[in-house]
């Protein structure tokens, strides 16, 4: 009924009496009334006033799944488990997984407890402040394409923010979103797979949206769109924008079975291309220059001694970035 209610509420321009919104949505007075109340202690602002009814002034930047779906026509997202606090939303996604959860399910937390970075590191996901999102997807491709979904997720963040928030990140190879050189964003693909077939891939963004300052340990190499922007930005609305790129590219991605028709478009935004770096694998440390980023996200490393390398995995350290000079 609540959701109901504030579906009308949002629908209308001007105050709306209570008898109406009874009538168009068939129930008692008591029953809108009590949605109402429900509605002001999650945080939305709505005036009523004798003989004129409710009005909706304010809708609170809250990840709830009403506030997500509202106006989103993506696949991603129809299934939304919202929480206000979890250990990490990519662990959530593989349980539910088990529970029989369907393609395209997003799983979002306004805190996470022990976000995970890549290589067992962790992710600061303070409440209230970020998008802490994980989405099952369960594609039909071979496992060896699994990375470049984190390539498709790069270019659609960083196009969501340019946007929404009307400013330039870029994407340090392969799960970095940097905004003046520092962290704004990490993407985490885990997946589960047999041989040569993918059971199914999580998706994992975590944005720093709305903070105002990061704890000593990276308060260095982070920042938040809203350091960056001067201004609160509505989380909705950015999660929304990321999910309709997100889909757009990712549906390119799967009928192309490569990244042929993006590839040019996310070069745009590599801040790895061109640039000095060095790769560090178990084997072995290497320097260079990346030269070019092909049609399977992979990177083209010349070397001094003239030398060309394809990097496909290790940590890609660029010089000027987080502290690598
Ligand atoms: P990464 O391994 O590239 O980055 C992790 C490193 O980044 C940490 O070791 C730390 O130095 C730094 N760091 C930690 N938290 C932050 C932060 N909030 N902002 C900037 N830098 C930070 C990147 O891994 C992948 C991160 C994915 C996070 C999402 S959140 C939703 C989903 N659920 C989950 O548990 N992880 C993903």
């Amino acid at each position: 009924m609540k959701d109901k209610v504030l579906k009308v509420l949002k629908e209308s321009d001007d105050f709306i009496s209570g008898e109406q919104l009874s009538k168009q949505l068939g129930v008692s007075r008591t029953a809108v009334w009590k949605a109402v109340t429900k509605l002001k202690e999650e945080g939305y602002d709505i005036t009523s006033v004798t003989r004129k009814g409710y009005q909706l002034v304010h809708t609170p930047d809250k990840l709830t799944k009403q506030e997500i779906q509202y106006g989103l026509n993506t696949k991603i997202g129809r299934e939304i488990y919202c929480y206000d606090e979890i250990d990490s939303t990519n662990q959530q996604v593989k349980r539910l997984v088990l529970e029989g959860a369907k393609n395209g399910s997003l799983v979002i937390a306004e805190e996470q407890t022990k976000g995970k970075g890549s290589k067992g590191r962790g992710w600061v996901s303070p409440s209230g402040t970020g998008i802490w999102m994980s989405c099952l997807l369960t594609p039909d491709i071979n496992p060896t394409k699994a990375p470049m979904v984190t390539i498709v997720a790069g270019l659609a963040v960083c196009q969501a923010i340019q946007e929404v928030v009307g400013i330039e990140a870029g994407i340090k190879w392969p799960n970095d979103i940097v905004i003046q050189k520092k962290k704004v964003c990490g993407i985490l693909t885990e997946m589960s797979a047999e041989m040569d077939h993918l059971n199914y891939l999580v998706l994992g963004i975590g944005i720093n949206v709305n903070q105002e300052s990061f704890p000593e340990e990276i308060k260095e190499i982070a920042t938040s769109l809203k350091l960056e922007s001067n201004t609160n930005v509505s989380r909705v609305v950015l999660l929304q924008e990321v999910l309709k790129k997100f889909e757009k590219y990712y549906d390119i991605f799967i009928s192309d079975g490569d990244l042929r028709s993006l590839i040019d478009e996310y070069k745009q935004y590599s801040v790895t291309l061109n640039s000095k770096v060095r790769v560090t694998n178990r084997e072995e440390e290497i320097e260079g220059t990346i030269v070019d980023i092909n049609e399977f996200g992979e990177l083209r490393l010349s070397q001094a001694n003239g030398e060309d390398t394809m990097v496909r995995s290790g940590d890609v350290s660029v010089r000027g970035l987080y502290g690598y000079v």
